[in-house]
C-alpha cells in the first residue's frame, strides 16, 4: 500500500457551520466591493485561471515582474480591505495565538478554474502556517511534498472546511485540480472561494 504522509498537513471538515458560512461570504463579498478581484498574470505571463484579491496589511500579487507581497490594490491603488475577525479568531485558535496574520489571499473559481502544484514560499518565516477555509462549491485538492515529484494524493475540500498547512508540510506541493460546479448553494451564482490567512512579514 503506498500510504502518501504528508506530516503538518492538518484537515478540519465542517470547522465553519453553514451559518458562519453564511456569514463569511457576506464580510467577503461587501469587502470586494471596495477591492475587487482581478485575474493576475504568472511571471511567465500567462493569466491565471482564478481571480484574485486580498485583505489585510499586505497581499500577494503577481505579474510580469514577478510574485511578492504589496500593501496596496494593484488596480485601485488603495490599502487592502482588513481581514474579517472571525478569520482573525480561527488563526489565534489554530495557527497562533501570539502573532497575527497579516494578509488573507481571496481565491475566486468559476467552473474552469484551477490552480497548478505550488509552494507558498514567498512569506518571511515559514515557521508560521497558513490557514485555508473553503467556501461554496467543492474542490478537488493536491498534495504532495516539498520536493515537485514526490507522490500526491487527493483530498476533496467542501464549503466550511479549514485545513492547515504546518511544519514539514508548510512547503508542500499543493494546487487545485478542479471545482465540481454546482455542488454548493452558498454563493450567489456558484462558484468557490478560498481563503488563505498568512504572516508574510517577520514577526514582531
Ligand atoms: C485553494 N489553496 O484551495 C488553494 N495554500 O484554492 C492553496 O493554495 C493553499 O489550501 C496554502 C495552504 C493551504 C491552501
Ligand atoms: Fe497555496
Amino acid at each position: 500500500m503506498s500510504e502518501v504522509s504528508t506530516e503538518g498537513f492538518r484537515l478540519l471538515p465542517g470547522r465553519l457551520s453553514p451559518q458562519a458560512q453564511a456569514v463569511l461570504v457576506g464580510q467577503v463579498l461587501a469587502r470586494l466591493e471596495a477591492a475587487p478581484a482581478y485575474k493576475p498574470i504568472t511571471p511567465g505571463g500567462k493569466p491565471m485561471s482564478v481571480t484574485m484579491s486580498n485583505f489585510g496589511a499586505l497581499g500577494w500579487f503577481t505579474d510580469a515582474r514577478g510574485y511578492r507581497y504589496q500593501d496596496r490594490h494593484p488596480l485601485t491603488d488603495e490599502p487592502w480591505p482588513d481581514i474579517p475577525a472571525t478569520l482573525l479568531e480561527l488563526w489565534a485558535e489554530l495557527a497562533d495565538p501570539a502573532v497575527p496574520p497579516d494578509a488573507c489571499l481571496v481565491n475566486l473559481y468559476g467552473p474552469d478554474a484551477k490552480m497548478g502544484l505550488h509552494q507558498d514560499r514567498d512569506e518571511a518565516d515559514f515557521r508560521f502556517p497558513v490557514l485555508s477555509v473553503s467556501l461554496g462549491d467543492t474542490a478537488i485538492f493536491r498534495i504532495g511534498g516539498a520536493k515537485r515529484s514526490d507522490p500526491t494524493r487527493s483530498i476533496r475540500l467542501s464549503s466550511g472546511d479549514v485545513c492547515l498547512l504546518a511544519g514539514p508540510a508548510r512547503l508542500a506541493h499543493h494546487g487545485i485540480d478542479r471545482v465540481i460546479a454546482g455542488s454548493s448553494r452558498l454563493i450567489p451564482g456558484g462558484g468557490r472561494i478560498n481563503l488563505t490567512l498568512r504572516r508574510a512579514a517577520p514577526a514582531g
